[in-house]
């Protein structure tokens, strides 16, 4: 049922010879595409005012992994998003996954009563309403945020549960180097703190470095304001490192001389020297959203292989996607602009022959490093006394089994 080459080719020049030439819709009346009567979505509804999507459409976030809050307070502490149902790179705001270390809680934040304080190692203390920053100038860059906690294992059946901590979104705000330089950084302020209005601040520390490169303060994200999920008013966005780092309801930054363990830092505290020099900046990292975990392909034929991929080190330079369990690979097309710290999309036609494959992508950044095998992960924490453990962060490639029944299915061993 291979497609001639010739017809294939001539497929992809014209939809409509590709549709006919996989035998997709040919001859299927085109049943339910016109509405019952009275099926119309009234322009009164206040799904018109503030627009919903389809009742037909029902993908939503879940519970991470169940796992629960680090302290008594929470309920589920992580979100994940549906990335399996994700076209294009940017995440709906409904659906961007959320990471908030109180489970549940959502502070509920007047931005006409909001303020934002620049204080500590500094030589003019500031503190901004929300409008005084709006008045300053402003940028809007394309973000992905992922918790340090995505990560895979083989109890996870689909996309969402292996890699649903990760979401990007396109984000406004000021650029925090402008607030830090109109406050004048003193000698030895080599850190932050910035802290959120939770009783356990949310706080987190991050290197000056950092905070004068490229870290953001958002008031908007995907063209309207930050969702409360996210942070509303104010977020900080620290692009491409650990999501813990982008404090959100953001009311105080403060100016330091050294790392302070904060309530959000305590997943930096490190046992011995090698931990401790991971770094707080996300790895490259990409993964097949389609065919994925859970999914069932229709039967042997022509599929386009989708996926994302990401790296904190910059633009995603390469992709490449294997389908015989990483003998060989092949490089995928970009889809769209590579963005710096961005989801960024990537395709491979695939001809499924129906016999059992297994399905593996690779993303390789600007700066060059690649993303590793879980293999050679388990076999750097093997050697350090640690079998088959994944630690740190987790950027090791996703396998995906398609069966001859077309069934997908998580292949981590
Ligand atoms: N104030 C505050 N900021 C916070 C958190 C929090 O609990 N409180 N959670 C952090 C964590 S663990 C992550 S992964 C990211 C998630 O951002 P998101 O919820 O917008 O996806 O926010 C970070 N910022
Ligand atoms: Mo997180």
């Amino acid at each position: 049922m291979s497609l001639k080459r010739s017809v294939r080719r001539e497929f992809l020049k014209r939809g409509a010879a590709l549709a006919g030439g996989l035998g997709l819709g040919a001859a299927k009346p085109a049943v339910g595409q016109t509405p019952a009567p009275g099926a119309f979505i009234k322009g009164t509804d206040e799904r018109v005012a503030y627009g919903e999507r389809s009742q037909y459409v029902t993908s939503t976030r879940i519970p991470h992994g169940g796992r629960p809050s680090p302290d008594a307070f929470g309920l589920d502490f992580h979100i994940a998003a549906p990335l399996q149902d994700s076209v294009g790179v940017i995440t709906p705001s409904s659906l961007h996954y959320v990471g908030t270390t109180r489970g549940s809680f959502t502070p509920n934040i007047d931005p006409a009563e909001h303020r934002l304080m620049i204080h500590g190692m500094v030589e003019r203390p500031l503190i901004f309403t929300v409008d005084e920053l709006k008045r300053l100038p402003s940028v809007t860059r394309m973000h992905f945020i992922e918790c340090a906690g995505n990560r895979a294992n083989r109890r996870h059946t689909t996309v969402q549960e292996t890699h649903g901590m990760t979401s990007c979104a396109e984000w406004t705000g000021v650029l925090l180097s402008t607030l830090l330089n109109e406050a004048g950084v003193q000698e030895g302020g080599n850190w932050i703190v910035a802290e959120g209005v939770e009783e356990v601040k949310g706080a987190s520390s991050i290197p000056m470095s950092k905070a004068m490169d490229d870290c953001l303060v958002c008031y908007g994200m995907n063209g309207e304001a930050v969702r409360p999920q996210q942070g509303f008013p104010l977020r900080l966005l620290a692009p491409g490192f650990e999501g813990i780092l982008s404090v959100k309801w953001l009311r105080r930054i403060k100016v330091v001389d050294q790392f302070y363990m904060t309530y959000s830092d305590y997943g930096h505290l490190r046992q011995d020297a090698d931990d401790a020099a991971l770094s707080l900046q996300i790895g490259p990292k990409s993964v097949i959203t389609y065919p994925s975990g859970g999914q069932q392909l229709a039967g042997r034929g022509f599929y386009e292989i989708k996926g994302l991929a990401w790296s904190g080190g910059g633009a995603v330079a390469r992709v490449e996607v294997s389908t015989d369990g990483g003998r060989n690979w092949t490089d995928a097309q970009i889809r769209g602009t590579a963005h710096r710290m961005a989801h960024t999309r990537f395709t491979l036609n695939w001809e499924w022959d129906g016999s059992e494959s297994e399905l593996m992508s690779r993303c390789t950044d600007e700066l060059g490093s690649v993303q590793p095998m879980r293999a050679q992960i388990t076999e750097y924490w093997t050697q350090r006394g640690q079998p088959g453990r994944v630690r740190g962060q987790d950027n090791s490639i996703q396998p995906w089994r398609v069966e001859s029944d077309g069934s997908v299915h998580n292949a981590i061993t």
